[in-house]
C-alpha cells in the first residue's frame, strides 16, 4: 500500500499515556471513590437503571494490579460521525488488552451499532493494527448512526455477545452513543449476561463535556484544521482587500466549534446560536449586527472581513425555529403530495401563505428564494425540514446585502460588498489527529481496558487534567448514568446524557464578548497555520483555547 511520508511517521509515532498508567500493567492500580448522582432526575434515573445506577467514581494509581485474570473477549464499536483520534481509541485498547494476556481478544463490529444488531465483525491483529496508529478517520472498522434501542435489537446484541463469548463491549461515540452504551450496560447486568460495556467520549462538536469529561475526542484536532483554514481565508481577505468571508463551520446543536475557532482566529464576527436564543434575536437583528461591522470597517477603508457562522445556527433563532416547526406541520401526513403536485413556485408560494401564521410568513417573506426553496425541498425520510442542510452562511450574507442595499439607499453607507462561502465540516472530522488527541484518545482506549479488567460497566472512560502535559493527566472512570437527565424526546420522556452548550457566563465565552467589538472593525487576526505533529511542545503538544481559559490558564 503507498502512504505518505507523514502518515509513515505517524505510524512510528508513541503517544503519551497519563502518568499512572505509564509503569505497565501489573502497576495499575485502583482507587474506589465516592458514589454518583445522576445530574438531574434522580429517582427516575435510578429507577430506570437499577443494576448500574450509583455507582462509585474510580481512579487508577500506581500501584499493584489486584484485576482478577481471566481471558477477555472484547467489541468495540465506533458510533456517529467520525473524530480524530478514533482510531487511537481501538489501537489504546488492543495494547492495553494485549498487554495484559496475548490471549485476549479484540473484535471490531462494522459499521456502527448495527455491527453488533447483525454480527458483522471482525478479529484485530497486529498487523491489522499497525496499520492505522494515530491515523484520521474511522475507516478501520467503519462507523453508523443505528441506535440499539428496540427490544429485538437488545437481544440480537446479546446473541452475537454470546457467539462470541463476548466479555464486554466499548461503545465510542457522542452523548446518544454513550446514552445507548448505559442503556446497553444495564439490559445486561438486568440479564445476568456477564458482559460489561465501557463508552468513551467522542464529537468533534464537543457538546459531550461535563465537570467530570473535559473535552470530547476529536474537537482539538477538527478545531486546529478549520481554525488553519479560517486563518489562510483572513490573510487572504487582508490581502485582497475585497471580500467579506461568511464561513459556516460543523456543529450541529451546539456553538463550541464556532467559539474555539473564533479565539484562535479573532474574526471580524462570530455568531454564537446560545448567544442568539438567550437574547431571542431575530433574523433581521442578526443582520443589522453583522451589517453593523460591514459599514463601520467600510468606514475605514476596509470592504472585507470574515464572519463565522455556526452550523447549527437557525434553530437558535426563536422564530425561525417556530418557523420550522410550522412548516413540519403544513406538510405532515398527505400534504406533501399535494405541495410536491402544485406545478409552479407561485401556486406553492400560495399554499405557504395560506399554511402558515401572519408571523411566520413574515419571517418566510425575508428569505432569499433560494433558502425559501431548500426548507421545502430538502425534507428528511420523517418529513421534516433538514435544518442541517440550510446554507446558513448564504442566508446570512444575503440579509445582510439587503440591509446595506437599505443604509445605501438612505445614505448611511457607501461601501462595496462581496460576499464569499464557506462550509468546513467534513474537512477537519478526519485529519491525522493532532499530537493532542493521538495522546488523549490512545489513553482513552488503554484506560478503557483498564475498567474492563477491574470488572466496571455502565463506565466512561475518564482522563482528566488536560490542560497539563499528559504525565500529569487523570487516568479513571465515572458512571454514565452520573451525567443523564429525563428529556423529552419524540413526545415521550427518555433518560439521555445532557448535552453541554456554550455557558454565556462560562470563562470562554467571556474573553470572546469582551473582545468581539474591537474584532469586529480592526483587523486583528490571528493564523494559526496548520497542525504541526513534530517540533517545540508549544506549538505541538497545546489543546484547545476554550479548555485554557476554562481552566483559568
Ligand atoms: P456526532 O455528534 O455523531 O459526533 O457527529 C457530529 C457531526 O460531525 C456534526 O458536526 C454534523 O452536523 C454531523 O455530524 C454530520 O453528520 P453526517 O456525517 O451524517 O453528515
Amino acid at each position: 500500500m503507498n502512504i505518505s511520508p507523514l502518515q509513515k511517521q505517524r505510524l512510528q509515532y508513541t503517544p503519551k499515556l497519563p502518568g499512572m498508567l505509564r509503569a505497565g500493567i501489573a502497576e495499575i492500580s485502583v482507587k474506589e471513590g465516592e458514589p454518583t448522582t445522576s445530574v438531574a432526575d434522580q429517582e427516575k434515573i435510578a429507577a430506570l437503571f437499577p443494576n448500574t445506577y450509583g455507582k462509585n467514581e474510580i481512579t487508577f494509581v500506581k500501584g499493584t494490579n489486584t484485576s482478577t485474570p481471566k481471558k477477555q473477549v472484547v467489541g468495540v464499536i465506533l458510533s456517529g460521525g467520525q473524530a480524530p483520534g478514533g482510531h487511537n481509541v481501538i489501537c489504546g485498547l488492543y495494547d492495553a488488552l494485549k498487554a495484559t494476556n496475548k490471549d485476549n481478544v479484540l473484535l471490531g463490529f462494522k459499521n456502527g451499532p448495527a455491527g453488533l444488531v447483525n454480527d458483522d465483525c471482525v478479529e484485530f491483529t497486529d498487523e491489522f493494527i499497525d496499520a492505522y496508529r494515530n491515523t484520521g478517520g474511522f475507516d478501520i472498522i467503519g462507523s453508523g448512526r443505528t441506535k440499539i434501542e428496540t427490544e429485538a435489537q437488545f437481544e440480537a446484541s446479546a446473541k452475537t455477545a454470546k457467539n462470541h463469548d463476548l466479555t464486554a463491549v466499548v461503545i465510542i461515540g457522542g452523548d446518544d452513543s454513550n446514552t445507548n452504551a448505559a442503556v446497553l450496560a444495564e439490559y445486561f447486568a438486568a440479564h445476568d449476561l456477564g458482559i460489561q460495556v465501557i463508552g468513551c467520549p467522542k464529537t468533534i462538536d464537543g457538546d459531550l463535556k461535563n465537570d467530570d469529561i473535559e473535552c470530547s475526542f476529536g474537537f482539538d484536532t477538527a478545531t486546529k484544521t478549520f481554525a488553519e483554514l479560517i486563518g489562510n481565508i483572513e490573510r487572504d481577505a487582508n490581502s485582497a482587500k475585497k471580500y467579506w468571508h461568511f464561513i459556516k463551520v460543523m456543529g450541529r446543536s451546539a456553538s463550541h466549534v464556532a467559539l474555539e475557532c473564533a479565539l484562535k482566529t479573532q474574526p471580524n464576527i462570530c455568531l454564537i446560536g446560545e448567544e442568539v436564543a438567550a437574547k431571542k434575536m431575530s433574523l433581521s437583528q442578526i443582520a443589522d449586527y453583522i451589517a453593523d461591522s460591514v459599514a463601520d470597517r467600510a468606514a475605514k477603508g476596509m470592504n472585507f472581513g470574515v464572519a463565522i457562522i455556526p452550523e447549527g445556527i437557525v434553530e437558535f433563532v426563536p422564530e425561525f425555529s417556530t418557523l420550522i416547526a410550522e412548516i413540519n406541520e403544513l406538510l405532515a401526513g398527505e400534504k406533501t403530495a399535494q405541495f410536491n403536485a402544485l406545478p409552479t413556485w407561485d401556486e406553492k408560494k400560495t399554499f405557504i401563505k395560506n399554511g402558515l401564521t401572519t408571523d411566520s410568513y413574515a419571517v418566510f417573506d425575508i428569505l432569499p428564494e433560494g433558502i425559501q426553496k431548500q426548507l421545502f425541498l430538502e425534507r428528511d425520510p420523517h418529513g421534516n425540514v433538514q435544518v442541517s442542510l440550510i446554507e446558513s452562511e448564504k442566508l446570512f450574507s444575503e440579509l445582510v446585502a439587503n440591509k446595506l442595499a437599505q443604509r445605501k439607499a438612505n445614505g448611511t453607507y457607501n461601501g462595496s460588498f462581496k460576499p464569499q462561502h464557506h462550509f468546513f465540516g467534513y474537512e477537519g472530522r478526519c485529519a491525522f489527529p493532532s499530537n493532542f488527541d493521538a495522546d488523549y484518545c490512545y489513553s482513552l482506549g488503554y484506560n478503557a481496558f483498564m475498567l474492563i479488567q477491574y470488572g466496571y460497566t455502565g463506565y466512561l472512560s475518564k482522563i482528566s487534567n488536560l490542560s497539563k502535559p499528559a504525565d500529569q493527566w487523570v487516568a479513571g472512570g465515572m458512571p454514565i448514568t452520573k451525567m443523564m437527565n429525563i428529556e423529552r424526546r419524540n413526545g415521550e420522556d427518555k433518560p439521555v446524557i445532557r448535552k453541554a452548550l456554550v455557558e454565556l457566563d462560562g470563562k470562554p465565552f467571556k474573553y470572546f464578548e469582551a473582545h468581539r467589538d474591537t474584532w469586529a472593525v480592526e483587523t486583528d487576526y490571528i493564523y494559526p497555520g496548520a497542525i504541526q505533529y513534530y517540533g517545540p511542545s508549544d506549538v505541538c503538544d497545546q489543546t484547545t483555547v476554550t479548555l485554557a481559559l476554562e481552566k483559568g490558564e
